[in-house]
């Protein structure tokens, strides 16, 4: 449902506390978003002691006004203290991060200026509530990180990756085991795609399995043949990468994180030049959608590795089970991207039909709707994260493979619940059908159209 209102949940005509619009929550930022237009959103946070926001950088100027409490943001890393009645303007570009003193409460204006025009011009169509392309005027360099090649839905979320234009996809590196096998993958759907602009990197192999559930699909590919530029080592291309980007590069990570803990140990000042989006953990509900949290597979995998990347200090971005474990396609959203002749969304049904059969699945399953598609969750979450409520939590990743609330673990930002669930289906289905151009492919003219213009 739409209203024609962009102001969303407050009765017109009411004069409101604004401080009362939104509560605390022990451990938590809990966001009220209060409006939503094309030029930007109003949105009321409320902090409980000790929470912040870790340092980020937005393409768009943001106006603070604190309601109540104190805090500090820093901006450039420069600190500047803030109380109750405060305002303060976080300039475009420029990093800034968020730490509460007390509990605190804000007002915070996003304005945008011509970032509409992206979803618009890529035919993502107009912003509906809930809708609002966070896009940034240039894509954002990408690496993915990923088990592709186990559960299918690392395919899903590459053929997601590859219609996004918002994100810039540079390197993709096949994690957890199985290297040659995860690398033809790789490959092979990259120049099915027509993006052997990408490179693909060799994960490292510390535990080779063979091959898995998509073998039939590259069982006549031979990784020489990939146009484009095969690095053996792809812990070391992820590295070089990252250091040699003019601006942060985001990770998607979509699988047991070896590589990234090599990378790390290797090289740490990668975590300052990188942030972590990823597929990850398990917070208040398990695989069932319901409580108590479960070891989730990609922490459980390799918990050591898990932790040494939650210790690093890049900020980190999280779909835990309780968002990405509830998206599945079916019906007509379904069969828009099964019967779609795009060759992404071909390549995505190919593979699908070879995993189904692997699996012992149903053979008619396949005709009617996907597997749990955890990944595409990172991937939408690196462009866009309005269909969610996001919430700060601290995680500690244990042994066996739990990611636990603890005041003293890493601050991540988790999509802890959809708002808006058949919103990002929606999105998830024109993108994947084939409704917007592939990413790398640019439309003829990007100059910008005034605001007034969209
Ligand atoms: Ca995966």
């Amino acid at each position: 449902m739409t209203s024609d209102r962009a102001v969303q949940g407050l009765p017109a005509g009411q004069v409101m506390a604004a401080a009362q619009c939104v509560q605390y929550q022990e451990g938590a930022v809990v966001s009220r978003e209060l409006a939503r237009q094309q030029g930007g959103t109003v949105t009321l946070f409320a902090f409980d002691a000790g929470q912040g926001l870790s340092e980020h950088t937005a393409p768009f100027d943001a106006l603070v006004h604190v309601l109540e409490g104190e805090a500090e943001i820093q901006i450039d890393r420069r600190p500047h203290p803030l109380r109750g009645g405060d305002l303060l303007l976080m300039p475009a570009h420029h990093p800034h991060a968020v730490q509460a003193r007390t509990p605190f409460k804000m007002l915070l204006v996003l304005l945008r200026t011509a970032l509409m025009l992206m979803g618009l011009l890529w035919g993502a169509g107009p912003a509906t509530a809930g809708e609002t392309p966070a896009a940034t005027s240039r894509p954002i360099p990408v690496i993915l990180d990923t088990d592709i090649g186990d559960d299918i839905d690392d395919t899903w979320a590459l053929g997601l990756l590859l219609r996004c234009p918002e994100l810039d996809l540079k390197l993709v590196v096949g994690d957890y085991g199985r290297a040659p096998y995860r690398a033809r993958l790789l490959a092979k759907f990259l120049q099915t795609a027509g993006r052997t602009d990408v490179a693909v990197g060799v994960g490292q192999d510390r535990d080779p399995r063979g091959d898995g559930a998509q073998a039939a699909w590259v069982k006549d590919y031979d990784l020489k043949s990939y146009p484009g530029t095969v690095h053996a080592d792809g812990i070391g291309a992820m590295i070089d990468l990252i250091l040699g980007s003019a601006e942060p590069v985001t990770l998607i990570a979509i699988g047991p994180v070896p590589n990234l803990a090599a990378a790390l140990a290797r090289e740490p000042r990668i975590a300052q030049r990188a942030r972590f989006v990823g597929m990850h953990g398990s917070v208040r509900s398990g695989y069932n959608g319901q409580p108590p949290p479960d070891p989730e597979w990609n922490v459980k995998a390799d918990a050591a590795s898990c932790r040494a990347v939650f210790q690093a200090a890049w900020p980190m971005t999280i779909t835990p089970l309780d968002t990405c474990g509830r998206v599945v396609l079916d019906g007509e959203r379904y069969q828009r991207v099964y019967r779609s002749p795009d060759p992404i969304a071909a390549a995505i049904r190919e593979n699908y039909g070879h995993w189904n059969v692997h699996q012992k699945g149903k053979p008619e399953t396949v005709a009617q709707r996907s597997s749990t598609l955890f990944d595409t969750v990172a991937v939408y979450l690196a462009c866009r994260q309005d269909f969610c409520r996001m919430e700060t939590v601290s995680l500690r990743v244990t042994d066996d493979g739990f990611t636990r609330v603890d005041p003293a673990g890493k601050a991540v930002s988790a999509a802890m619940e959809w708002t808006h669930l058949d919103g990002f289906r929606d999105w998830l289905v024109k993108r994947l059908a084939g409704g917007v151009p592939a990413a790398g492919i640019r439309p003829a003219s990007t100059a910008p159209v005034s605001a007034g213009g969209s």
